[in-house]
């Protein structure tokens, strides 16, 4: 061990290509310290960044560290290869795997980040919120809506409702965009958040997915007018992914899974599916150890996979979101969030990455697939 090591106390997720996965117990190799808060490590053979707080332990009120400044650090950052070997000699299989894994989700990141949006040029967004009731699926759009990519963000509104016993989805606008930035006559809402009723407040689960998922399908019904039966698939794929707004589709459906899958969760996630990008979050994370967090991934994942249900899993497929699951590698789907303000580093929480790959990294390939199920449902009709 040498003189600089240290065991890690609490946990980073990476959001970045030049930033490093840590555990609390990871043996990490301080290679430099930055005043406003980040380290550059050492850990295992990955060589990247993370936030002080990952090895002073968290105190109370600690809050989230400050973006680094890229310029300052880049040169200390000679080379990421967390494909190189351990120094402790020759890797087991499980080690081998795990690196491939990491690497994949630090390449993934790079990538992205090549053609990343920023939030305020992310182009129109909807996202809707789904689960079971009082698990934080409203809480969850809150806490978007106050991170620091919102400039504003308008009041809950009700959709009309005319079934007599039905229960309430709400549209949420937010925007992005700063007022500066805003063109003439463009509408700074960019961003809709679809808030919908938690399955357990009604007695029959198909009181509240039904609705839903009729929801999802009836946002593709005035599109579909707009078309000639007769556009080719790949030009109205096209003229749909742009990001300007001219529709109202869904794009994803954020599917909140609270300490444990029930099978109504899975069948919820499967009529989604047909019309709709799914992710699924684990959420509170902040009530759950990282062993019982991980536990959940792995259970959510597989269950996932043998019903067959696509989901969305930012670049990675479904045999490295499972692997992923089993070997406890953070950054993976299904994300551990949470939306309580809380001591940083203490709980697994892949908020971050959630809002990153929503609002910056992803946002075109989630488009493109949401053009691409309105133009197969197109066909289906
Ligand atoms: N510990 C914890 N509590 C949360 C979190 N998010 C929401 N809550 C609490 O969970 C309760 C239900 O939240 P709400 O957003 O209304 O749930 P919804 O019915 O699913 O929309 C509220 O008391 C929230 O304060 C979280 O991340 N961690
Ligand atoms: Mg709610």
């Amino acid at each position: 061990m040498s003189n600089n090591q240290t065991a890690a106390k609490g946990f980073w997720v990476p959001s970045r290509s030049d930033e490093v996965h840590v555990q609390p117990g990871d043996q990490l190799d301080v290679v430099r310290e930055y005043p406003d808060g980040w380290i550059l490590i050492l850990n295992g053979a990955a060589k990247g960044f993370a936030p002080k707080v990952v090895i002073e332990g968290v105190s109370v009120g600690q809050g989230r560290p400050k973006p680094r400044h890229e310029s300052l650090y880049t040169k200390d950052l000679i080379s990421i290869d967390p494909l190189s070997p351990g120094k402790e000699g020759a890797p087991s299989d499980s080690d081998a795997l795990k690196g491939r894994i990491k690497a994949k989700i630090k390449s993934l990141l790079g990538v992205a980040e090549a053609r990343a949006q920023t939030p305020s040029n992310c182009g129109s967004l909807k996202i809707m919120v789904a689960g079971d009731a009082g698990i934080g699926k409203t809480s969850l759009i809150h806490a978007f809506t106050l991170s620091d990519a919102f400039v504003q963000h308008g009041p809950i509104t009700s959709l009309d409702n005319t079934m007599s016993v039905s229960p309430k989805i709400s549209e949420l606008k937010a925007s992005t965009i700063p007022p500066s930035q805003l063109r003439f006559g463009e509408d700074p809402n960019n961003i809709t958040f679809v808030d919908t009723p938690g399955l357990g407040s009604f007695m029959d689960a198909m009181m509240v997915i039904k609705p839903v998922v009729e929801y999802v399908e009836a946002q593709f019904r005035p599109t579909n007018t707009l078309f000639s039966p007769h556009i080719p698939t790949q030009k109205l794929v096209n003229l749909l992914k742009s990001g300007t707004g001219s529709h109202s589709h869904v794009d994803v459906c954020i599917y909140c899974i609270l300490h444990r899958l029930k099978p109504v969760d899975l069948e919820y996630m499967r009529l989604l599916s047909g019309n709709v990008t799914v992710i699924p979050v684990i959420i509170k994370a902040d009530t759950m150890s990282a062993q019982e967090v991980f536990e959940l991934k792995r259970v959510v994942i597989e269950n996932i996979a043998k019903a067959n249900i696509p989901i969305y899993g930012f670049g990675l497929g479904e045999q490295d979101l499972i692997d992923a699951a089993r070997l406890k590698i953070a950054g993976a789907v299904p994300f551990a969030v949470c939306s309580k303000e809380r001591e940083y580093g203490k709980c697994l929480d892949e908020t971050e990455l959630l809002k990153r790959g929503l609002f910056s990294n992803n946002v075109w390939d989630i488009r493109t697939l949401t053009a691409e199920r309105f133009s197969a449902w197109r066909l289906r009709q």
